[in-house]
């Protein structure tokens, strides 16, 4: 059984976003996705329109996760590997090379981020509505 992991903030859920889970999940038989929590986006210097609750309720919709846990901190990854037994890392390239560390706990796959969307982009369109 082939398990992968990634993460994210995943807010106001669009098509990329559904890209990289149905492409990190055809990776393997298992995928657990790292939600961002509000506080962590914070540190990450971001603010998301949605709350944790509200973002985890719409990955709990979408059939290619298997497992939704709070992503707190950067250095939790090396844990959740290992407590996971993950075999694949996957995160979209604009991380290229970021992760590269934990290549020896498991295979690091940087996918091609997808072009002309993005949460910012959803929201600027929405506040020139
Ligand atoms: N993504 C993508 N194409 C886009 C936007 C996002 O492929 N146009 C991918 C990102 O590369 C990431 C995932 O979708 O793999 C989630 O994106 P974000 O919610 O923006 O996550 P991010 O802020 O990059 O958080 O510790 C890792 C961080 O939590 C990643």
């Amino acid at each position: 059984m082939t398990r992968v992991l990634t993460y994210g903030t995943f807010d106001t859920f669009h098509w990329a976003h559904m890209l990289l889970l149905q492409r990190a999940r055809a990776m393997g038989d298992w995928l657990g996705v790292g939600l961002s929590t509000d506080e962590f986006n914070a540190i990450k210097g971001k603010t998301s329109v949605f709350n944790y609750a509200e973002r985890e309720n719409i990955l709990r919709g979408i059939k290619y996760v298997d497992l939704i846990f709070p992503e707190r901190t950067w250095e939790q990854k090396r844990e959740d590997i290992v407590k996971y037994g993950a075999d694949i890392f996957v995160i979209g390239d604009d991380w290229r090379g970021k992760f590269d560390d934990l290549s020896d706990l498991c295979r690091v796959v940087y996918l091609p981020r997808s072009p002309n969307i993005s949460s910012t982009l959803i929201k600027q369109f929405i506040k020139t509505k």
